[in-house]
């Protein structure tokens, strides 16, 4: 009697690290997300943030869950207060292009200036975050969301830096994002070519929430690729944006002699890139795959596979089915196999919604 008692107290303890609904912030991401999505392989190019100073840029890991019908995203890193963006480009399946063409006013630019660039995936929504911090106490970052498909862009709102705070406030956030960003990693990647640093070790950055229903209530699948750009130069049709060697994905296959230079622009020739527009598919230049996948995201809570709302034996049965394989919506916590892992999320949340 004594051993499952310990055994099952064990499972609960361990389930209750990967169960937690992630709180919007921009701290303790790798606690609240568990295993990363995609760890970085290069050093920064725009800049190692240090506790002597606050510039710099760079993303470290990917984490992303979905809990009843929020996509949870973390981006764990640093974006320097002076217009430099992330980019989140998602596929819902609703394109069936991997390019798009985006004109419409131009909010944060640095994603128009990505038009005509080729992805490995087919993005039909992004949502750009972009930084803007002044010497008089100013320090917020301004999130857009763009309808790829539609070509159109709203300007959802501002949040405070490290405040702690994840709504949106001055725009139009119908779509109902929250966003938060904590400036204080001073870990991470480094700058240094020849030393990488520990991505792992950073657990502070970007948090996002993004209902479903601001991505059109897809029913599948769902893929996304998150990059680090600079501003945009939409003067010159050459240039576009200027992009960072930090992506999620990481742009290389983690071979050194593959590591990217500082910075390319996205829409001019330039070595060694000479392949351009830039191209996410290019495998020449960006070996692997440039996306990751969260298999499919349940509209009910976090267990539910076959999603009928409720945690039940149904869940547990179909988890132990396709136990050591990839699955689909099996594998709960998207690591890419059914383990015990993804039974215990089922274990922990069992009853739920039922
Ligand atoms: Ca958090
Ligand atoms: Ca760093
Ligand atoms: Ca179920
Ligand atoms: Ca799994």
């Amino acid at each position: 009697m004594r051993r499952p008692m310990m055994v099952l107290s064990a499972i609960v303890a361990v389930a209750s690290l990967s169960a937690q609904t992630p709180q919007i912030d921009g701290r303790n991401i790798p606690s609240e997300f568990g295993t990363p999505l995609a760890v970085q392989t290069n050093y920064t190019g725009f800049g190692d943030r240090l506790s002597t100073h606050l510039w710099g840029s760079e993303m470290n890991a990917l984490y992303a869950k979905c809990i009843n019908g929020v996509l949870y995203i973390g981006i764990t890193g640093n974006l320097e207060g002076n217009g430099n963006s992330f980019h989140l480009y998602i596929d819902t399946g609703r394109s069936t292009s991997n390019t798009f063409n985006l004109t419409t006013g131009c909010i944060n630019c640095s994603m128009q200036g990505m038009s005509g660039v080729i992805f490995e995936h087919r993005p039909d929504y992004a949502i750009g975050v972009n930084r803007f911090r002044d010497d008089q106490g100013n320090d917020f970052i301004y999130i857009d969301i763009h309808d790829l498909l539609n070509n159109q862009s709203t300007y959802v709102g501002a949040v405070a830096v490290d405040s702690g705070n994840s709504t949106p406030s001055g725009g139009d956030n119908s779509a109902g994002l929250s966003v938060a960003f904590d400036s204080t990693n001073v870990v991470g990647v480094t700058s240094d070519p020849n030393n990488l640093g520990d991505p792992l070790s950073a657990t502070t950055g970007m948090e996002y929430a993004i209902p479903l229903s601001a991505l059109g209530n897809p029913q599948g699948q769902i893929k996304f690729l998150a990059v680090l750009t600079g501003g945009a130069d939409l003067g010159d049709p050459c240039r576009g944006t200027y992009l960072s060697n930090q992506s999620l994905p990481a742009l290389n296959g983690g071979n050194p002699s593959q590591q990217f230079p500082n910075a390319a622009w996205a829409r001019c020739p330039s070595a060694p890139f000479d392949m351009f527009p830039f191209d996410f598919s290019n495998e020449a230049y960006v070996p692997g795959q440039q996306y990751v996948s969260v298999q499919v995201c349940p509209a009910g809570p976090e267990g539910d596979v076959n999603g009928d709302g409720c945690v039940d034996d149904a869940d547990l049965l179909a988890v132990l089915f396709a136990f050591g394989g990839a699955g689909n919506a099996e594998d709960i916590n998207n690591d890419g196999i059914v383990d015990d892992a993804d039974l215990l999320i089922v274990l922990f949340n069992f009853g739920s919604g039922c």
